[in-house]
């Protein structure tokens, strides 16, 4: 399987989530998203997506716990998301428009990538 996206759900000891605003493609700009990225050929799925959040956020996570399989993107690309905590730096948007955290009842306050959107279901439930 070579079409992984891998996200992360980084949520703070306040239990408020991450949230990051694409700044593209155009059809996908000002939508917000799970932090995170494609895995490159031969990568480990949790390597892949702590690279992408010291690329994307300049911060060190530690992967805990799957969010459900694989959620389906659009073009046969699959989307895998992991709970995971940030360990070492302050989260800025280096590639993505803003980012938020989403405290539990605002949870819903922006508008999430469709096929993100399942998954902030599935996390709040956790
Ligand atoms: N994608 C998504 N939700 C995410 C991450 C990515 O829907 N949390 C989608 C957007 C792109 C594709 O996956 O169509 C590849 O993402 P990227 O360009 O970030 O590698």
């Amino acid at each position: 399987m070579d079409k992984v996206v891998v996200g992360a759900a980084i949520v703070d000891g306040n239990g408020r989530l991450l949230t990051a605003q694409r700044a593209d493609p155009p059809e996908l700009a000002g939508g917000w998203e799970f932090p995170g990225g494609k895995v490159d050929p031969g990568e480990d799925d949790r390597t892949a997506l702590v690279r992408e959040c010291e690329e994307e956020l300049g911060v060190l996570i530690e992967v805990g716990q799957q969010i459900g399989g694989d959620w389906p993107l659009a073009g046969g690309y699959v989307l895998r998301v992991w709970l995971a905590r940030i360990v070492e730096g302050e989260p800025e948007a280096k590639e993505h428009l803003d980012l938020r955290w989403l405290a539990g009842h605002e949870l819903y306050d922006v508008p999430w990538l469709p096929a993100d959107l399942p998954i902030v279901r599935a996390v709040q439930g956790r």
